[in-house]
């Protein structure tokens, strides 16, 4: 048989809800799921791309998941000149000052997350997720964070957020996909 895992009728769904102490709803978490059966060899492509833009002196989007070995761009639509760097251990880099309409990038061959600033501007803050799974996404502004099509068995669920309390600004916990099922959860998260 061919790529069972890959058709949704046999594969697993997770929906969960995001929420801090207070019950409010956690955007731009980033979610992602590691099958204990592994993951297929074919390159993972997400939808969204690979491009943080600096618009209005901020990164768009904030937070960005990637791909192990995928190259972002780091275009600039501001008026201003931004000098884009990273001290996070997965990628220490610095893309010195550059202006209007032009575009520099850096590529990222080390899972893990990386913390974006510009020198020039201290509020410009963005983080890159850089992945080994084709299951990830950012939670929506309800908190909410839906994976489909996940390979069925036990699997490793992780939740990042820049402000998570604990190692690695991350928590994991397990669980079972079943075929055609939708596995939902509300995690309550502990910010700073
Ligand atoms: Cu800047």
């Amino acid at each position: 048989m061919l790529s069972v895992a890959s058709s949704p009728a046999f594969a697993g769904n997770l929906a969960l809800r995001l929420v801090d102490a207070e019950g409010k709803p956690v955007h731009d978490a980033v979610v992602t799921v590691h099958p204990s059966a592994g993951i297929s060899a074919r390159p993972i492509r997400f939808p969204w791309g690979t491009s943080m833009v600096q618009q209005d002196i901020a990164f768009h989007p904030r937070v960005l998941i990637v791909p192990v070995g995928a190259t972002v761009a780091f275009p600039n639509r501001d008026k201003v000149r931004h000098h884009v760097y990273s001290f996070s251990k997965p990628a220490r880099f610095e893309i010195k000052l550059y202006g209007r309409d032009e575009t520099r990038s850096y590529t990222f061959r080390t899972a893990g997350a990386v913390a974006i600033g510009c020198n020039i501007h201290d509020t410009m803050n963005g983080y890159i997720k850089v992945v080994d799974t084709p299951f990830a996404t950012t939670s929506d502004a309800s908190g909410a964070a839906r994976i489909a099509g996940i390979t069925p068995g036990d699997a490793t669920v992780t939740v990042w957020h820049p402000r998570m309390r604990g190692r690695d600004n991350q928590i994991s916990l397990k669980l079972g996909f079943a075929q055609g099922g939708t596995i939902g959860r509300q995690i309550t998260l502990a910010l700073r």
